[in-house]
C-alpha cells in the first residue's frame, strides 16, 4: 500500500534533486506539497484506486502536474522524471543530506566536482582535504563535515514515533478484529513512546496461534514478509517492521510485561524479584520458595533465553495480567513511559509514582502559527480549530524575524504590533480566550532582539533557538539561561533545536535549565512536533526535579498538527510530567497569572 509518507518522501526527494539541479522555484512548490501530502487525514492512495483524481487535486499545493505524478506512482510505482533526476545526479541523497550542514545544493555541487555519491566518499574527500578547494567551500565547511559524518551513519534506521505510532495503532484495530484474537496490545518502544522506533512490536493472546499469523501475513497493508513461524511473523508496512509474537492468555500479562522492556527496567525488576525469592520471564511471575538455587537466580538475572520448562519452575504467582506481574512483587503497575530504569521501581516499592498528565489535562497550545509567518492558516481557521478541541485558551506565537528565520517569513516589530491587533479582534469574537503571543529568536549570545513596544503589547513570548546550533554544551546552556532568566521570556521553545535523525541540536544541560527557569517562572517547551520531540523524556524529568514547569505545545502551522498534542503528552509522560508540571494544564487566570 502506498502510504501518504512515502509519496510525501518521494516529492521531498524530487526537490532535493531539482535543488542540487539548480532549479528556483519549483523545489519549493515540491517540498510545500509534500508536506501538504503528509498531513492529508486520508489515504490519497485509495483516491486514486476510486478514480477521485477531483480529491486529489483538492489536496492544497497539488495542481495538475503534482496530481498526474501521485497517479503514475500509485498505479507504476515509478514516477518517470523522478527516474531521469535519480540517473543524472546518482547519489545517496537521503543519507547525505543527514550530515549537518549539508543540503542538496552542496551534494549536488560535491558529486559535480569531487564525485562524491555516497557518506564513506564524502567522509574521504573532506579527510583528504579536497572539500576546501571547491569553489564557495572552505576548511570550516570541511571541518563542519567530519564531525557530523558519524552522527548521519548512526541515524536514519529508526523511525518517528509518529510515522511509527499511526501505522501500531492500525495493526492493533485490524489484530483486534481479528476473530481468534482474544487480547492484542504493543510492546517495545513503540508502548513506551519513545521518539524513535526500531521496530513495532505487537503481542497477541489466542488459542489458535496459526489463525493470527496467518491473519498479519494477509493484512492487506502488508508490503513484504520478513520471517514467520508458529507463534510469530515480522512483516514491513511502508519503512516500518512489525513484529508479532502470539502467547496463550494464560501468559499474556507476562509476555507484555518482558517485551515491552525496557531491557534496564526489566533487569532491575528481575533482580528486585530475585531478591525476594522470586523469578520473572516471559512465561510468568514464579515463587521459588525452597527451590531457590543460586542457578536459578544466575538463570533469571541473565536474561537470555532457555527451554521453556525451567523457565516455568516454581510455583507460579502470576503472568495473566501485566497488573498482575507488578502486583506480585508487592508494586503498583508502572506506567511504560516511565520503564526506562530511572527510579521507577524504587517509586513504585515507596507509592510514589507520579500521577502522570494525560492529554485530556490539556487546555489550551501556547505556541503555534498561521500565514502571518510561515503557517498555511489565518488565525481565525486555527482559532477555530483549537475551539473544536474544546481548548479553553490558544496563543499564536508567530515567527519574528531575526537569526535562523527565512528573510520575509518573520514579522518585524511594527507587523507584531499590527498582529497583536488582528488577534485581538479575533479574540473578541472567539468563545475561548486568544492569546497574541510571538516566537522569538534566541541568538548566539542568548538576546532575542524584540522592541519594548512589542514586548510590552504582546501577552506571550516564546523564545527558541533556530541558529548557531552547533555550540558546544557549556556556551550553549548558557545562552538558553540567558535567555530563560530575561524577564520578557515566558517559554524557552524547543530548547535544543534538535530535529530528530536529521540534527543532534544544542547539548543543553537541562537541570540547569531547569533550575533557571523555576527562579525566573518561565516554563521550558516540550515541542510536540514528531521531528523535535524537545525536550525530551529524561530532559523533562531533570527540569521538573528542579522545580521547573514545562509548557507542551504544538508549535502547529495548520490545524491538522494540532494533534500533535499527542506525542508532547506522552513525552512528557516520559519525563514524570503531573498536571501541575504542566503551564497548559492550568486554569486560565493561573496561566495569565504565570506570564510576564
Ligand atoms: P527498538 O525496537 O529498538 O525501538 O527498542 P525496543 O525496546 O522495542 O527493543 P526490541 O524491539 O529489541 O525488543 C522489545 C523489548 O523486548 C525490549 O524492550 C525488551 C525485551 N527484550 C527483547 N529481547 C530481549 C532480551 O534478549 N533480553 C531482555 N532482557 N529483554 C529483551
Ligand atoms: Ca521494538
Ligand atoms: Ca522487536
Ligand atoms: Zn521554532
Amino acid at each position: 500500500m502506498t502510504t501518504n509518507a512515502e509519496l510525501a518522501a518521494r516529492f521531498e526527494e524530487f526537490a532535493d534533486l531539482l535543488e542540487a539541479d539548480d532549479v528556483e522555484y519549483k523545489p519549493r512548490a515540491y517540498r510545500r506539497a509534500a508536506e501538504n501530502v503528509r498531513a492529508h487525514p486520508i489515504p490519497i492512495a485509495d483516491q486514486v484506486r476510486a478514480g477521485n483524481e477531483a480529491a486529489i487535486e483538492e489536496i492544497e499545493g497539488v495542481g495538475d502536474a503534482i496530481g498526474s505524478k501521485i497517479v503514475e506512482y500509485v498505479e507504476t510505482g515509478e514516477i518517470e522524471e523522478l527516474e531521469a533526476l535519480r540517473e543524472e545526479l546518482p547519489v545517496d541523497m537521503a543519507d547525505l543530506t543527514r550530515v549537518e550542514g549539508v543540503g542538496p545544493k552542496t551534494v549536488g555541487t560535491l558529486y559535480r566536482e569531487l564525485g562524491v555519491s555516497t557518506l564513506d566518499e564524502l567522509e574521504a574527500a573532506a579527510e583528504a582535504g579536497e572539500i576546501r578547494e571547491v569553489k564557495g567551500f572552505g576548511p570550516k565547511t570541511e571541518e563542519n563535515i567530519l564531525d557530523n559524518v558519524e552522527f548521519a551513519r548512526t541515524v536514519g534506521q529508526r523511525q518517528l514515533l509518529g510515522e511509527a505510532r499511526p501505522l501500531a495503532d492500525d495493526v492493533l484495530a485490524y489484530l483486534g478484529s481479528v476473530d481468534a484474537v482474544d487480547r492484542v496490545e504493543v510492546a517495545g518502544s513503540i508502548r513506551r513512546w519513545r521518539e524513535t522506533i526500531g521496530d513495532v512490536d505487537v503481542l497477541a493472546a489466542t488459542e489458535d496461534a496459526e489463525a493470527v499469523v496467518d491473519a498479519l501475513r494477509s493484512w492487506s497493508s502488508v508490503d513484504d514478509e520478513i520471517e514467520s513461524g508458529p507463534a510469530k511473523a515480522s512483516v514491513r508496512v511502508g519503512e516500518v517492521r512489525v513484529d508479532l509474537r502470539v502467547v496463550v492468555p494464560e501468559e499474556f500479562g507476562s509476555a507484555l510485561q518482558y517485551f515491552t522492556g525496557s531491557r534496564d527496567h526489566n533487569v532491575r525488576l528481575r533482580n528486585y524479584a530475585i531478591e525476594r525469592g522470586m523469578k520473572l520471564n516471559e512465561y510468568g511471575a514464579f515463587d521459588l520458595g525452597d527451590l531457590e538455587t543460586e542457578a536459578d537466580a544466575d538463570e533469571a538475572a541473565s536474561g537470555t533465553d532457555h527451554v521453556a520448562g525451567g523457565q516455568r519452575a516454581g510455583e507460579r504467582v502470576a503472568g495473566e495480567t501485566e497488573e498482575g506481574m507488578y502486583e506480585a512483587l508487592g508494586l503498583s503497575w508502572i506506567p511504560p513511559e516511565l520503564r526506562e530504569d530511572r527510579g521507577e521501581i524504587a517509586a513504585a516499592e515507596a507509592d510514589e509514582l507520579p500521577d502522570l498528565v494525560a492529554i485530556e489535562d490539556i487546555r489550551g497550545d501556547l505556541h503555534t502559527h498561521t500565514e502571518w509567518s510561515d503557517g498555511n492558516n489565518t488565525i481565525d481557521e486555527m482559532v477555530a480549530a483549537a475551539e473544536d478541541r474544546g481548548y479553553d485558551y490558544y496563543c499564536i506565537a508567530d515567527h519574528a524575524e531575526g537569526p535562523g528565520v527565512v528573510a520575509d517569513m518573520g514579522l518585524s516589530d511594527t507587523e507584531i504590533l499590527e498582529q497583536v491587533e488582528a488577534i485581538r479582534e479575533v479574540d473578541a469574537a472567539a468563545d475561548i480566550e486568544v492569546l497574541a503571543g510571538i516566537e522569538a529568536n534566541i541568538d548566539a549570545d542568548g538576546e532575542i532582539g524584540l522592541s519594548d513596544e512589542a514586548i510590552e503589547a504582546l501577552d506571550l513570548i516564546v523564545a527558541s533557538p533556530h541558529s548557531a546550533l552547533s555550540q558546544g554544551p557549556e556556551e550553549a546552556t548558557e545562552r538558553l539561561i540567558r535567555a530563560i532568566e530575561n524577564p520578557a521570556v515566558d517559554i524557552a521553545g524547543h530548547p535544543s533545536g534538535r530535529l530528530l535523525n536529521e540534527r543532534e541540536g544544542l547539548a543543553i544541560d537541562a537541570a540547569a535549565l531547569g533550575e533557571a527557569a523555576a527562579a525566573s517562572d518561565t516554563a521550558l517547551e516540550v515541542n510536540g512536533n514528531p521531528r523535535r520531540l524537545d525536550l525530551w523524556g529524561s530532559a523533562v524529568q531533570a527540569a521538573i526535579d528542579e522545580g521547573a514547569t514545562i509548557a507542551i505545545n504544538t508549535d502547529a502551522h495548520r490545524p491538522a498538527t494540532l494533534e500533535f498534542v499527542r506525542w508532547g503528552v506522552h513525552t512528557a509522560r516520559r519525563g514524570w510530567a503531573e498536571p501541575g508540571d504542566v503551564l497548559n494544564a492550568w486554569a486560565f487566570e493561573d496561566v495569565r497569572a504565570f506570564l510576564h
